[in-house]
Parts: structure tokens; sequence; C-alpha cells
């Protein structure tokens, strides 16, 4: 079953659009700009909200960035595995990822040879789940369940995800 952040914060009602922007001095490519594109939209399919990528990074609603290890806001990261990524709940709009993960963007994270390989648009799609209200669900076949097996990709929200973010929006 699905859960919610203490408190229940979700994006203001008024607020239908958001923007989102990924950190300049990462220079994202093409190919992670597409992942991040499908992954809103699993979630802008089932809920009255858009989301639109702008380079305004300092006024985007939403933004994402790589970090490696400590990066200033109590939550570092780790190196490779243990934690991926993280995200803070709304109406923060912050989702960071870990950038000394193995990141699979394009092609099949089970094909990978790299045993850490782990695959970005099942991170991506979670971490929104996130910024958007929602906490872990207890069922294995939602995307916001805590865990998932590395070589793995779950990129498809189950019923108890829509579920769930209906509830919220
Ligand atoms: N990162 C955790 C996560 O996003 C951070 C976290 C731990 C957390 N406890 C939390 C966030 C409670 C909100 C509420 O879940 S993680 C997965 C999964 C992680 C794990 O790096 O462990 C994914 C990030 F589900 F695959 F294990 C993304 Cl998809
Ligand atoms: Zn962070
Ligand atoms: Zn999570």
């Amino acid at each position: 079953h699905y859960s919610f952040f203490p408190g229940t914060p979700r994006w203001p009602a008024g607020k239908t659009d958001l923007t989102y922007a990924f950190l300049p001095a990462n220079n994202v490519s093409d190919s992670v700009r597409a992942v991040f594109s499908r992954a809103f939209q699993k979630w802008s399919a089932v809920i009255p909200l858009t989301f639109t990528e702008t380079s305004a990074y300092g006024v985007a609603d939403i933004r994402i960035g790589f970090y490696s290890g400590d990066h200033n806001d109590g939550e570092p990261f780790d190196g490779v595995l243990g934690t991926l990524a993280h995200a803070f709940s709304p109406p923060t709009g912050i989702l960071h990822l870990d950038g000394d993960e193995n990141w699979v963007v394009e092609g099949d994270v089970a094909a990978s040879s790299v045993v850490s390989a782990v695959d970005l648009e099942s991170v991506a799609v979670h971490e929104l789940g996130h910024v958007l209200g929602l906490g872990h669900s207890s069922e294995r076949e939602a995307i916001m369940y805590p865990t998932i097996s590395t070589g793995t990709s779950k990129v498809d929200l189950a019923g108890d995800d829509v579920e769930g973010i209906q509830v919220l929006y």
C-alpha cells in the first residue's frame, strides 16, 4: 500500500504547471534529458499536472542534479551503490542523484556487464514520486517500493502508485 510523507505535503492546488531544470554544471546529455522526460510523463499521464523543462535553473520548480559525496544538504552520497538518489518532500522540488553510480542511461540494464549498474529511468520515476509527495509502498510491484535489485528496470507505475498519486492530486 502507498504512503505519504508526514503531514501529507503536496504541490499547492493552484500550481499545476511545474517546470524542471538540470544543474547547469552537470551538462547532462540529451539521453539523460530524454530519460527524465519519459519519467515525468509516467506521472503526468495519471494526474492533472504538467512538467516542462526549462533552462532557467534558478527559478525552476524542480531542480535535478548529479552530486558526489557530501554536497552540503546534510545527506551526503556514499559512492557506488548504497544510496542512489534522494528527493525532498513537496514543495521543495529537490532531486539529487549520486554521481558515483554506474548509471545506465541508454539500453538494457540487465544486459550491462557492470555489476553495479543502476537503471536511471527506474530511479527517476521513483524519485519523482517522492518529489510529488509519495512515500514508500509496501507492495513489491510498486515503483515506490523501497528496494530494487541491481540490474533491474522498473519504470511502469503499478496500480498502487496510481491510486496513491490520485489521492494527492
Ligand atoms: N534512496 C532513498 C529513496 O529515495 C532515500 C530514502 C531512504 C528515502 N528512505 C526514505 C526517501 C524515505 C524518502 C522517504 O528511497 S535510495 C530505490 C529503490 C533509492 C532506492 O537510494 O535508497 C530507488 C532510490 F527503490 F530502487 F530501491 C531510488 Cl528506485
Ligand atoms: Zn542531496
Ligand atoms: Zn524512495
